[in-house]
């Protein structure tokens, strides 16, 4: 294929310098042109210690084989500052060294309050522009972190593990609802076949609107090849299901719609965190019309607005 190489040091700065924007600097970037081709994005979580990162790293190299351009960004709240070493020990170097447009990168969710990466949408914006063809997402799965996951990726796969306990917990939390494909990993250890079964179960219970996508059940393990390509073969199968319906379309607003109200959030406790005890004597719809008067003034503001996001 006739493209330029990846720009690693290129894209390793626009996504530092998109990870450290201020909300203010966020809402003041000039519109992008988006690409013509948007990265498929597909999503991992689960609990910590659920084999993400070696199954993602098995899956990543698996599907880079015919030299596609993939990108995986791991959200990983223990190491801020790890760099992708944390994934990275998980594929061993030397084959990694055939993958040149594999790019790998960890970070940290330092301040953010949906347990993702600040700034997580922008960043994913940015594997778009720079032409990935696909780009993955591991975030561990507490809390929040699930339905914010769930929002920024196309295919969202859950990785549950063996007698966990996950099962409940899952159904609890209502992530079954969320996911696209199961996988209940490290099936080398004992009780992953009734895992499998349990949750195929409960599944079964959601979704019944005839041509809904039925998420499969797939068992998972390091130790077992013909494991992964299975579960590339299931992500497949359910971007072409996507595409063939207005379900993508429909995720896409959603993305826009949640990454505006984050902005927002962000921005105006920003702004709240600036005032004095006068602003909150104010009658609160006082208060709402100073707010937003200094929201629009920072829209307007020509110092934010000089800043370049990508390309220089
Ligand atoms: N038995 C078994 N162990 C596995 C398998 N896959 C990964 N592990 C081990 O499970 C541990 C955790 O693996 P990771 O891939 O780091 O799991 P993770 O879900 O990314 O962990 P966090 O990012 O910390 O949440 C490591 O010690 C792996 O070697 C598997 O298929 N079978
Ligand atoms: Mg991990």
């Amino acid at each position: 294929m006739n493209r330029p190489p990846l720009d690693r040091r290129k894209l390793g700065q626009a996504l530092t310098r998109l990870a450290n924007a201020s909300a203010a600097e966020l809402m003041a970037r000039p519109l992008r042109d988006p690409p013509e081709v948007l990265a498929r994005r597909i999503g991992m979580t689960g609990a910590p210690g659920a084999g993400k990162s070696t199954l993602l790293g098995h899956l990543a190299l698996h599907r880079a084989r015919d030299h596609r351009r993939l990108g995986i960004l791991a959200v990983d709240p223990s190491s801020p500052k790890s760099g992708g070493a944390i994934l990275g020990d998980r594929i061993r170097m030397d084959e990694l060294a055939g993958a040149s447009e594999l790019y790998i990168r960890s970070l940290g969710s330092r301040t953010t309050s949906d347990g993702l990466a600040d700034n997580l949408p922008e960043m994913l914006d940015a594997m778009d522009d720079f032409g990935f063809a696909e780009v993955m997402l591991e975030t561990v799965g507490v809390g929040q972190a699930e339905y914010a996951a769930r929002l920024q990726v196309d295919t969202l796969v859950l990785v549950l593990l063996p007698e966990s306990g996950d099962t409940v917990q899952a159904m609890k939390a209502g992530i079954m609802e969320m996911a696209d494909i199961f996988v209940v990993n490290k099936a080398d250890l004992p009780g992953a076949q009734r895992m499998a079964s349990d949750v195929k179960r409960i599944a079964a219970l959601n979704r019944h609107e005839s041509g809904a996508w039925v998420p499969p059940v797939l068992l998972a393990s390091a130790t077992q090849p013909e494991s992964v390509k299975a579960l590339s073969e299931a992500i497949d199968r359910h971007q072409a299901w996507l595409s063939a319906g207005p379900r993508r379309d429909v995720l896409r607003q959603q993305r826009v719609c949640y990454r505006l109200q984050r902005i927002l959030e962000t921005r105006t406790a920003e702004i709240l965190a600036r005032q004095d005890a006068s602003f909150f004597e104010a009658s609160p719809e006082r208060q709402l019309e100073l707010l937003l008067e200094m929201l629009r003034k920072n829209a307007a503001s020509p110092q934010t607005r000089r800043q370049t996001w990508l390309h220089g």
